[in-house]
């Protein structure tokens, strides 16, 4: 019977059309009469989710019945952008739905540009774990997210008189793609005390009591896999206060305004996302934040292994917990917990079991950004925590001071407190003694945190704990969605879209390198992306660019380190040079739109001081009729996702310029190429080894190398240093006042002049700007341009996000793929 009337998912245009027109009228209560783009996204988006759902409870079903080995990928952040489109693709029904909206009086595009990005993440990280949950759905491993459920997630920028605003980012007011659980709740304990007790065996436990309680709901958002049916889960906790005699008994006697105030301290955990990127504030919200998340997930994944009856030895064979970098350190801590004092095994048993379910990935090595958290915060939050993170402190050190018994100080380098004032409890030190494998994101990155931040644990723990997994992307989205009919150009080359599974397959495009019909399209398919960006800047900013000039793009997050300083005196350079030049010269520099998008810290007031200099720079420039249009600068407001799916296409040449030795990884690089632009980079994170894949003779590498970073850094400490002459130049026209108040910008300057240059720019200025000229060079020739992009397109087959979750299974989670059987 219950077969009979089990829902079942549409295929045709008609059932689209059916079940949309009954969204529209009875879920969203309106009249087709009346139906705008955004009842229309509304109403194709709750059909799609019907969908997914049908699919999602089967896979729970097929998994738990497989009875195999889950991924429990635990990350702050989840980068997920738009869905809908997403979903239309994963489920092969696009074209379909496109008919069924065309019958109804719209145009997809229209609809699916109604969507609010999902932006629960900062940058690199939370993109990352978004292709992540993309490639494990794909390749049927049974894997679910755990995160947050903020209710702003990063905020909006607005440029206002060349200054960054920020703008709160709601976004949850029509979200069709969660499912609130209101019977999956968890309650998490905060503050109180420890008490010491004897069991009737006599054995001493510990008793956590007091303190507050705050309640964990759970909202699941579907995950379709592309060509498959699974569609797996990630779990998002939203806080509320404990529904109960608390409030109740306070509002009874008349204390209605605590009451109130209680409920809104236990909603504000989970409110708002933190807009630092690589900083560590050490607030106690955001350690609030790490708990509750870790709580929650910690039990809800326990309460599963329960359910199997199997012996807690057997937990490390049933679940592997990745940690996306230390922010959710705690859940080893939280395990021992539940294993020693819940669950009443012995120490060394539980820390067995806790060290072989966990694996630590490390995103950053830059200082400032390694999370170390008070003792005495942790004290007063967590007190059980912190007597557990000392015992393993204890243990852990006293198996190094027996096996290095001569090295004085090693003691103090590892421990995981740091014996500052205030004490620091060193999250990294904590997630590495805890985890059965470390990783870094690329090859160069992860050599550097095994010579330098974490060296002593290498000499303590074996390399055989520390492995590369190189980063990648998922070619769904940032390929197949975000540049169609290139997607398109390359299954008629290759037989079909095969290579979106597997995308080594691409490789066989340089057999059509010489095809002249295909170059043509391939050509005419940038320039069609080109007028589409440059549609968008027009809207946005007013300014017209010209499509057939060169677009170099740098877009990511506002750093320092990142050094889009470097890339804007750059370009004053080249504006300078155009003004010296003799008018009839002027026909000879190949044109250029630098475009610049990104947001910075809210508090970051140097990366915001970066965004005004580029506007400002952008308005005189812009304005310049001697300069039309051989340079136009824009700031493209509000970079995320969906803007990096229009722009990431649209360029010829994208920037990768950190300071050698800074940046982990990168994975918009990746995506840069993978459209068919080429790069402009330092030899840094992945783009050594896209360098490796491509071929140098098709990517434009400048600047020092990691290795020479700290002797330069000395030099410039020790005031043998002399300013760079171009990028003196470019400083004079910035003191001149040519882009407003000189003031405005002394702290930029100064922190290149002064005695440190910490970033290296003036190092790498006059290699910056040679190199950009053979850019030029290169881009003159649009056969040889064009010859390098396919060439470089059909050799990123290595960084599909697919072969990063392969190498991870293997090698880390020790985790297979669900067999799907003859159906997929
Ligand atoms: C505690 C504040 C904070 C917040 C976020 C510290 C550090 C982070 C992230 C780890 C920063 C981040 O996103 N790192 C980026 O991770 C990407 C995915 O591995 C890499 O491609 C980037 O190079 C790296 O900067």
């Amino acid at each position: 019977a219950w077969r009979k009337y089990s829902a079942k998912p549409f295929t045709q245009k008609s059932e689209i059309e059916l079940e949309f027109v009954r969204h529209i009228e009875t879920t969203l209560a309106r009249s087709l009469f009346n139906c705008d783009e955004l009842a229309a996204y509304s109403g194709i988006a709750l059909a799609f989710r019907d969908r997914l759902i049908i699919e999602w409870n089967k896979t729970q079903q097929r998994q738990t019945f497989a009875d195999q080995k889950r991924i429990y990928y635990l990350s702050l952040e989840f980068l997920m952008g738009r869905a809908l489109d997403n979903a239309m693709l994963n489920v092969g029904l696009k074209d379909v739905a496109k008919e069924a909206l065309g019958d109804l009086g719209f145009r997809i595009e229209d609809v699916i540009s109604q969507e609010h990005d999902a932006a629960l993440g900062n940058g690199g990280l939370g993109r990352l774990a978004a292709c992540f949950l993309d490639s494990m759905a794909t390749l049927n491993y049974p894997a679910w997210g755990y995160g947050l459920r903020y209710r702003y997630g990063i905020f909006k920028q607005e440029i206002v008189d060349g200054y960054q605003v920020e703008i709160p980012d709601y976004w949850l007011d029509f979200n069709p793609w969660e499912f609130p659980r209101h019977d999956i709740t968890v309650n998490v304990q905060f503050y109180g005390t420890v008490n010491k007790q004897r069991d009737t065996q006599g054995r001493t436990t510990h008793i956590w009591q007091g303190g507050e309680t705050v309640q964990a709901v759970a909202y699941d958002v579907p995950i379709p896999g592309y060509g498959t049916p699974t569609t797996n889960n990630l779990r998002l906790w939203s806080s509320k206060a404990t529904s109960g005699e608390f409030n109740f008994q306070k509002f009874n006697a008349g204390d209605y305004e605590s009451a109130v105030a209680d409920e809104q301290r236990a909603e504000t955990i989970s409110a708002v996302l933190y807009p630092n990127d690589n900083l560590e504030r050490g607030k106690e919200l955001r350690l609030k934040q790490q708990y509750f998340w870790c709580a929650a997930s910690l039990y809800d994944i326990v309460r599963r292994f329960k359910k199997t009856k199997r012996a807690w030895n057997e937990f490390p064979d049933q679940v592997a917990i990745q940690l996306n970098d230390t922010h959710p350190t705690l859940a080893i801590v939280e395990l021992q917990r539940i294993l020693v004092d819940i669950e009443v095994l012995e120490w060394d048993e539980a820390w067995h079991i806790v060290t072989h379910t966990f694996g630590y990935t490390n995103h950053t090595v830059l200082p400032e950004a390694l999370e170390k958290w008070s003792v005495p915060m942790m004290q007063n939050l967590l007190p059980r925590h912190l007597q557990i993170i000392y015992d393993i402190n204890l243990f852990f050190l006293q198996s190094v001071e027996k096996r290095f018994p001569t090295d004085r100080d090693i003691l103090a380098r590892v421990s995981i407190i740091e014996e500052s004032h205030p004490k620091m409890v060193r999250m990294a030190y904590l997630a590495i003694i805890g985890s059965q494998k470390v990783n870094g994101v690329a090859e160069l990155h992860s050599d550097l945190i095994k010579t330098t931040i974490f060296k002593d644990f290498v000499d303590i723990c074996g390399p055989d704990k520390f492995t590369n997994v190189t980063n990648g992307i998922t070619p769904r989205r940032w390929l197949h969605q975000a540049n169609p009919r290139l997607s398109e150009l390359i299954a008629s080359k290759l037989g079909g879209y095969g290579f979106l599974k597997d995308l080594a397959l691409l490789e066989e495009l340089e057999d059509f390198i010489n095809d002249k019909e295909f170059r043509k399209s391939w050509v005419e398919i940038k320039l069609m992306n080109k007028t589409r960006l440059a549609k968008h800047i027009k809207e946005a900013t007013g300014y017209q660019v010209n499509p057939n000039a060169l677009f170099d793009v740098q877009v990511k997050r506002i750093h320092e380190y990142k050094r889009q300083q470097l890339n804007i005196f750059g370009v004053i350079h080249r504006y300078l040079a155009i003004k010296a030049m003799d008018p009839k010269e002027r026909a000879k520099p190949v044109p250029r739109v630098s475009i610049f998008g990104g947001k910075a810290a809210p508090g970051y007031w140097m990366a915001k001081t970066i965004i005004h200099l580029i506007n400002k720079v952008a308005s005189v420039i812009n304005n310049d009729p001697d300069v039309g249009d051989l340079l136009k600068v824009i700031f493209v407001a509000d970079y995320n996702v969906s803007k990096a799916e229009m722009i990431c296409p649209a360029s010829d040449i994208s920037e990768h310029i950190s300071t050698a030795g800074t940046e982990a990884s990168g994975t918009s690089n990746m995506k840069f190429v993978l459209n068919g632009g080429l790069i402009i980079g330092t030899c840094d994170g992945a783009n050594i080894e896209i360098t490796r894949e491509i071929g140098e003779q098709n990517i434009f590498l400048f600047g020092n190398l990691a290795e020479d970073v700290e002797e330069l850094r000395h030099r410039h400490y020790y005031g043998d240093f002399k300013l760079d002459m171009h990028l003196a130049k470019v400083f004079d026209a910035i003191k001149g006042g040519m882009f407003g108040p000189p003031d405005d910008f002394a702290a930029l300057l100064s922190s290149v002049e002064s005695h440190s240059d910490y970033y290296l720019v003036s190092d790498d200025f006059l290699s910056y700007i040679e190199t950009q000229e053979l850019v030029d060079e290169a881009f003159r020739n649009q056969d040889e341009w064009t010859d390098k992009c396919i060439t470089s397109v059909a050799r990123m087959g290595f960084f599909s996000s697919d072969r990063v979750i392969t190498e991870y299974a293997e090698s880390i989670w020790n985790v297979e793929q669900l067999d799907m059987g003859k159906e997929n």
